[in-house]
C-alpha cells in the first residue's frame, strides 16, 4: 500500500483539534450559504480568502489569532455551530479518524448563550456517533487572552456540563495567544475543573516561556499542546526538557500548524525528533485542519516522509495516542481497531 493510502486508511485518533481552526473551505462556504439564506448577515466577505495560512504565508502565530474571527463569524447561530460541528465531524471521519477530542471556546452570540454553544456541540457529537464509526468526546477551551473571570465562568460551565453529558464533555483546556495572560491567572478555574473530574491538557510552550514551561509541567496536566520551545536548541532551557522527561507528559504535536506559524522553520527542525528520540509520548494532531490546510492523514503522511519512518512506525504511533485519550473506558476498544489494521496490513 502506498503511504498516502495507508496514512488515511490507518484508524487515527486526534487529540489536538480546535472546532473553529478546523472548518475546511467546503464547510465555510456552506455556512454562508445557510447564512445568506436564513437572511442574516455574517459580514465575512471581505476576509474570507484570509483564513487559510498555508506554507509560505507572511504572518506569524500572533497574525494567526486574527483569522479565528472569520470561523466565529460563522458559528454564531445553534443551527450554524450544529452544521460546522457536523461537517467537521464527517471530514475526520472521512480521513480515517476513529476518535476525536474536539476543543472549543464557549461564546455568548447575539443569537445564543455559552450554554446553548456547548449543548448544541454535544448534540451533534451524540447524533454523529449513531451515523459514523468514529467517537467524538468535546474539551472545552478557556482563551488566556480573555479575563479571569471568563475562565472562572467556563470552568464553572465545564464542571455543569460534564455531569450533565459525562459521556461525551472529557476535559478543559487552556488555548489561545501564548503572549497574552498568565497561567498561574487560571490555575484556579483549572484546578476546579479537575477536581471536578476533567482531565486537563494546557498549550505549553508554543512560544519561548521557560518559566510558564515550568510551572505548567509542575500542574501535571495529563497532556500538553505543541511543546514547541521546551528542547534547549528550541529555545528551551535544560531545565525544561528535563521536567518534561521526567514528567512523561504525553505531547499533541502539530507539525504544520508549526511550520505555517513560523514557530518552526521547517519540518526537518521540528521538535517531534527530540521527542521521538527521548521516548516521550507523543500524538500526532492537526490544530487547525481549516487553518493549516492540512488533514489527520496528511500530518501523518509528513511525519513519515519527514523522519524516515516506515509504516510500522507509524502505525504504532496511531497505537500509542489510543492511551493517552481523555475518555479512558474506550481506550481498550481503540486500540483493538488499530491493533487489528497492524495485524492485517503491516505484520
Ligand atoms: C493557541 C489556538 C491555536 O475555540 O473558537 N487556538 N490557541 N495556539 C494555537 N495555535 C495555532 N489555534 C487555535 O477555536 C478557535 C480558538 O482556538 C484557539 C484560539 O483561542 C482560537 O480563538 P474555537 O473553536
Amino acid at each position: 500500500m502506498d503511504l498516502k493510502t495507508f496514512c488515511r486508511d490507518l484508524p487515527k485518533i486526534e487529540l489536538h483539534a480546535h472546532l473553529n481552526g478546523s472548518l475546511s473551505r467546503s464547510t465555510m462556504l456552506h455556512l454562508k450559504r445557510f447564512y445568506a439564506d436564513s437572511g442574516l448577515e455574517d459580514n465575512t466577505n471581505a476576509f474570507f480568502d484570509e483564513f487559510q495560512i498555508g506554507a509560505g504565508d507572511c504572518r506569524n502565530l500572533s497574525d494567526c489569532f486574527q483569522v479565528f474571527s472569520i470561523a466565529h463569524a460563522l458559528t454564531s447561530t445553534p443551527e450554524a455551530l450544529a452544521m460546522a460541528t457536523t461537517l467537521t465531524l464527517q471530514e475526520f471521519h472521512s480521513d480515517g479518524c476513529c476518535y476525536i477530542e474536539l476543543r472549543s471556546t464557549p461564546r455568548n452570540t447575539q443569537y445564543m448563550t455559552k450554554e446553548q454553544y456547548v449543548d448544541t456541540i454535544v448534540h451533534c457529537m451524540q447524533k454523529s456517533s449513531i451515523h459514523l464509526s468514529m467517537l467524538s468526546r468535546l474539551i472545552i477551551s478557556i482563551n488566556r487572552s480573555y479575563p479571569v473571570s471568563e475562565a472562572e465562568a467556563i470552568a464553572d460551565l465545564a464542571i455543569e456540563s460534564y455531569k450533565k453529558y459525562p459521556d461525551v464533555v472529557v476535559g478543559m483546556e487552556l488555548s489561545g495567544e501564548p503572549t497574552v495572560g498568565k497561567f498561574q491567572d487560571f490555575v484556579p478555574a483549572l484546578t476546579r475543573a479537575r477536581n471536578a473530574g476533567l482531565k486537563i491538557t494546557l498549550h505549553c510552550g508554543e512560544v519561548c516561556n521557560p518559566e510558564e514551561i515550568l510551572e505548567m509541567i509542575k500542574f501535571k496536566p495529563g497532556r500538553i499542546g505543541h511543546g514547541t520551545c521546551i528542547h534547549p536548541k528550541l529555545g528551551g532551557t535544560d531545565d525544561t526538557w528535563s521536567a518534561l522527561c521526567t514528567s512523561k507528559i504525553p505531547v499533541e504535536v502539530c507539525l504544520t500548524s508549526n511550520v505555517n506559524t513560523k514557530s518552526t522553520p521547517d519540518y526537518e527542525s521540528h521538535h517531534f525528533k527530540y521527542l521521538y528520540e527521548a521516548g516521550i509520548p507523543m500524538i500526532i494532531c492537526t490544530d487547525d485542519k481549516g487553518v493549516f490546510t492540512t488533514s489527520l492523514s496528511q500530518e501523518y503522511r509528513i511525519c513519515a516522509e519527514t523522519f524516515s519512518l516506515n509504516q510500522v512506525k507509524v502505525a504504532r504511533l496511531a497505537l500509542e495516542a489510543c492511551q493517552y485519550i481523555f475518555a479512558e473506558d474506550v481506550q481498550k476498544t481503540l486500540k483493538n481497531k488499530v491493533q487489528d489494521f497492524i495485524n492485517k496490513y503491516c505484520l
